[in-house]
Parts: structure tokens; C-alpha cells; sequence
């Protein structure tokens, strides 16, 4: 199983990237069997807004509440990992973590504790438009979030204008070491389609 985290602040277009990047999947293994994906929804709370969603496009979605899996739900986490490996056995595993979450913690605890050679993939959203308020806010928790990502998306490019696009890449760009790509998965779908093929294949060719 390969697994590939979703992270970033919340509010940032987590959810939005899920379901091109589960559409890529489906698309990439020949189209139609959705159950080569499975979604697992971790949230702070105790309502899940988005499984609703990811459910309704038809992913197995299995929801981890009331804290966060880099922490305090890591060994539900692996519980979960190792029963949909029995049930549901899929090649992919998308992990929404909370807008809170260290990805690439969870990455490491992943290799420690489940598998220590799967394939991990941390994928990070940013909200260019509120990029400058919460990195005021939230300076650390953001920057280590963005550090250790693979895939860093600079989101919602829509809603500012070409310099803030370019202020805010040129921070991301210098702190992290993954990949980074401008998307706005309201207004241009197809153009996030295309970026999320393309990390599929990337991801599939490490094996
Ligand atoms: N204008 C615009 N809105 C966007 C874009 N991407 C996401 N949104 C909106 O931003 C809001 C949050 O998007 P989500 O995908 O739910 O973000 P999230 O990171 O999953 O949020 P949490 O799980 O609550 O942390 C939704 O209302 C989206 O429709 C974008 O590219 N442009
Ligand atoms: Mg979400």
C-alpha cells in the first residue's frame, strides 16, 4: 500500500485536492475500481463534515476523530492501516490530517510502527490568499508543516493577484525542500487534475 498524506492548515484546500488526486488514481490503474483507494478522514472534533463527501463520491472513508493522528490517535491509526489492508487490501491509502497535524510525523511514525519500507508521500495546501495573516499566527506549526513536505500547493491563487502568487512562492519555495505547485482547485480544475496526474506517476515510479 502506498500512502499518501494530505496536510496543511485548515482551511486550505485538503479536502478540495483529495478527490482529483483519488480520481488520478482510479484514472491511472485503467479507471472504474474505486476500491483501489481508501480515505481515512482524521479530524479534531466529533463531526465529520468531509467523509460525507468523500463517501458520496464513493472511497471507503474511514473516520479517525477527536484528536490527531500524530499524536494522540497514532496507534488508531495504524489499527486503521492494518484493517484496511485485510478488508479493503487497496494499492492507495489518502490520509486528510487535521489542519493541525506535523504530516511528516505522521509519515515517520507511519514507517516506524506499520511498514517501515511503504512508499510515503506528504502532500501540503497553503491558502495563498491568508498565507501572510497565519503565518503571523501560526509561524511554526505552518512552516514545519510546508519544511517536510514532498508536494507544497500554493492554493486558491484566484483570490489574489500575481505579486501575492509570487510573495507567497517565493516563501514556500525557500522553506521547503519538496515541489511546488500553483493551483486553484475552484476555478481551475482541470489544471489540478493535470498536477495531481502528474504526482501520481511520479509516486507509482518510486514503486
Ligand atoms: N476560491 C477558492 N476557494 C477554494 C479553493 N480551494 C478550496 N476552496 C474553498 O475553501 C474552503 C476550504 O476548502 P477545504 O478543501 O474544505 O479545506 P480543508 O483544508 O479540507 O479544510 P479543513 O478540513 O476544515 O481543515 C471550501 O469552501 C473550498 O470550496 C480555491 O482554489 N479557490
Ligand atoms: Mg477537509
Amino acid at each position: 500500500m502506498k500512502l499518501l498524506i494530505l496536510g496543511g492548515f485548515l482551511g486550505s484546500g485538503k479536502t478540495s485536492v483529495l478527490m482529483p488526486a483519488a480520481r488520478q488514481i482510479v484514472a491511472a490503474a485503467g479507471g472504474g475500481d474505486k476500491t483501489r483507494v481508501a480515505i481515512i478522514e482524521n479530524e479534531i472534533g466529533q463531526v465529520g463534515i468531509d467523509t460525507a463527501f468523500t463517501e458520496g463520491e464513493g472511497f471507503t472513508t474511514t473516520e479517525l476523530f477527536n484528536g490527531c493522528v500524530c499524536c494522540t490517535l497514532a496507534a488508531s491509526l495504524m489499527d486503521s492501516l492494518c484493517q484496511l489492508e485485510k478488508d479493503v487490501n487497496p494499492d492507495w491509502v489518502i490520509l486528510e490530517s487535521t489542519g493541525l497535524a506535523r504530516p511528516h510525523d505522521i509519515a515517520e511514525s507511519v514507517k516506524r510502527y506499520y511498514d517501515e519500507n511503504m512508499n510515503t508521500t506528504v502532500c501540503v495546501t497553503v491558502d495563498t490568499s491568508r498565507w501572510n495573516k497565519i503565518k503571523r499566527i501560526a509561524g511554526e506549526l505552518l512552516f514545519e508543516q510546508i519544511e517536510n513536505a514532498d508536494y507544497v500547493f500554493i492554493n486558491k491563487t484566484d483570490l489574489v493577484d500575481r505579486d501575492t502568487v509570487d510573495s507567497v512562492k517565493a516563501d514556500i519555495t525557500e522553506l521547503t525542500k519538496g515541489k511546488v505547485y500553483e493551483i486553484s482547485v475552484v476555478t481551475d480544475p482541470e489544471g489540478t487534475e493535470k498536477v495531481c496526474a502528474e504526482i501520481v506517476a511520479e509516486i507509482s515510479a518510486k514503486g
